[in-house]
């Protein structure tokens, strides 16, 4: 049975719905039997979850379909209703409160267009979808709600090569994950792809073509691109039968329809077992251990301005990080640092990476028209990552601006070796990251020698208006954090994290810095082998 027409399916998504309409923090469908509000400051779930990304996600729904009575801690919102204007997220071409979190003025990726201050709008404070986590040489985009990254990103679900994946991971049995764990990971995230007919005869992907007339020009490679976003119902939207939103420019501030986000699949199956609630506006502090072996988190919720309404403190008996990248390795390294968890390991807060990521853009011929009409969502990348001397995987990315720019946008993946290391501030209770602007030297120096193959063989130029300080290459943000609580250093191979039983690691954090490829397919499928294993051998609910 395909996992969306299930009656748990149903159920999960009546409870979002109701608790949607309703205004609700707390997320549960009628099974799940914790307690209402506590009457004393501390609740308490044999097992809790923070975070409701990817990682978050897989370990509640497995954790559900276990039995296992599950808390799951998110410091975003609900994005499940629409707001008095009937949309869920605001739209990318006007953005307002919906698009960041707790920002007077957005801050996107492309922030200049003919170096004209045109992209970015005044907002008024607010929990956002999209976050943009400022370090002194690095920024990191990151989602914020329930469903984490999955509300904000491009959809592409790519499995890695396994050649690479092996090099990554090597103590990870590559075999179990390409028979069983990429698979699975697939089918529960409802991964499709484009029609390859509609594809080349749409103008939506105009922009694609365009690009990969030039790679293939350049002898490169291009490959498709599969995605969660439902390819039948973006050809609806072009037939003009359903609302649009992929071609109607939305992505990085949320898709109001056509995209498979958590919520709407391992979410929603998670709280249709009846065993699982998610917390919303609830942002995890400090974690403590008890003699006996509990761990204690304090929690904050917080209100629609941000203002702390609620500290208090929940125990379990066991508890999986799936905060993200930075949220999980900041969780450990305040926890370790501050002593509330002694003994952890000193590698949490290492091997942190951007996934090499690089963004760049061509200027075209004027007869090499780009098309007023692009989709949001990426469907092809040139591949070029079997290249010895200098692998690269490119998206082609689009760029809606709603007019002809005859604009080619590219997010490039590159193997960066170069890795970070968080330290705890004690002055600001935050990790800071110790990234140097100069470790992306390396990443801008292999996107640039594959596009100045494709500029010279096409006769083109790279755009400098759009990235700011009149640069080319884009350098100062990735969409890919991987790393700070490495599998199988800071954590055993299976995300358990040393010294410390029943404490696990179950996100992006745990991918050294580096998959070379866009990354969420491999955190599900690492999180669902990791998920099985410690089930099956750790007494989880008991
Ligand atoms: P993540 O999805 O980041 O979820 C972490 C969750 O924890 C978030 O909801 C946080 O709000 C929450 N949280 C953090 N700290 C706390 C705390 N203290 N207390 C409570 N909650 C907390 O983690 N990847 C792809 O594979 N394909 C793409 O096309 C793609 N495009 C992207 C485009 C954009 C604009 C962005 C920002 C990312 C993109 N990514 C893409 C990356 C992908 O979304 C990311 O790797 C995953 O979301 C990471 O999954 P995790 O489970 O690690």
């Amino acid at each position: 049975m395909t996992p969306y027409l299930t009656r748990r399916h149903f159920l999960g998504l009546a409870a979002l719905q109701t608790a949607a309409a309703l205004g609700l923090t707390r997320i549960a469908a009628p099974a799940a039997a914790l307690p209402s509000r506590p009457a004393a400051p501390t609740d308490y779930a044999p097992a809790v979850v923070v975070g409701s990304g990817y990682g978050a996600a897989v370990a509640a729904l497995r954790l559900g379909e276990a039995g296992v009575r599950t808390l799951v801690l998110e410091m975003g919102r609900l994005w499940h209703e629409p707001a008095p204007d009937g949309r869920i997220f605001c739209s990318t071409r006007s953005p307002d409160r919906r698009s960041m979190w707790f920002r007077t003025r957005t801050e996107a990726p492309l922030a200049t267009f003919l170096w004209l201050d045109v992209v970015n709008r005044d907002i008024d404070p607010y929990p956002g979808v999209l976050d943009r986590v400022r370090f002194d040489a690095m920024s990191v985009y990151v989602g914020r709600g329930v469903g984490g990254g999955s509300l904000v990103n491009g959809g592409m679900a790519v499995t890695p090569s396994r050649a690479y994946f092996s090099e990554v991971l090597p103590h990870v049995d590559a075999a179990e994950m390409y028979d069983t764990y990429f698979p699975l990971a697939e089918r529960t995230l409802g991964v499709n792809t484009v029609p390859p007919d509609w594809f080349e005869s749409t103008p939506w992907y105009r922009f694609a073509r365009v690009s990969r007339t030039h790679a293939h020009r350049t002898g490169l490679r291009t490959t498709f691109v599969p995605n969660v976003y439902d390819f039948a119902y973006m050809r609806r939207e072009d037939a003009g039968e359903v609302t649009r939103s992929a071609l109607d420019g939305e992505v990085i501030y949320g898709n109001n329809h056509g995209k498979r986000t958590l919520d709407r699949t391992y979410l929603a199956d998670a709280l249709g077992t009846g065993r699982v609630t998610i917390e919303t506006l609830c942002r995890v502090k400090a974690i403590r251990r008890e003699p006996d072996g509990r761990y204690v988190l304090t929690a904050e919720r917080i209100d629609e301005t941000g203002q702390v309404i609620e500290t208090r403190e929940i125990g379990c008996r066991h508890l999986f990080l799936g905060a993200g990248s930075l949220g999980t390795t900041e969780l450990l390294l305040r926890a370790r640092e501050t002593g509330t968890l002694p003994g952890l390991d000193p590698r949490i807060g290492t091997g942190w990476g951007t996934n090499g990521n690089i963004m760049t853009a061509r200027a075209n011929h004027i007869w090499d028209t780009t098309g007023a009409q692009q989709s949001t969502i990426p469907t092809l990348a040139i591949d070029d990552w079997s290249n010895p001397d200098n692998p690269v995987f490119a998206e082609i990315a689009p760029l809606p601006m709603g007019f002809e720019h005859w604009i080619s946008l590219y997010l490039a993946i590159t193997r960066s070796r170069e890795r970070a290391t968080f330290t705890y501030d004690s002055a600001t209770d935050r990790a800071l990251l110790n990234w140097r602007r100069e470790q992306n030297e390396p990443s801008v120096a292999a996107a640039k020698k594959l596009f100045d193959r494709i500029n010279w063989r096409n006769a083109t130029v790279y755009r400098h208006d759009l990235f700011g300080g009149n640069r080319a290459f884009a350098d100062d943000f990735c969409y890919h954090p991987l790393g700070g609580c490495v599998l199988g250093e800071a954590t055993d191979d299976y995300g358990r994290v040393r010294g410390h039983p029943g404490l696990y690691v179950t996100d992006g954090s745990l991918i050294p810095g580096s998959i070379g490829v866009n990354p969420f397919v491999t955190i599900t499928a690492l999180a669902e082998r990791n998920l099985a294993r410690v089930l099956a051998e750790d007494g989880v609910g008991s």
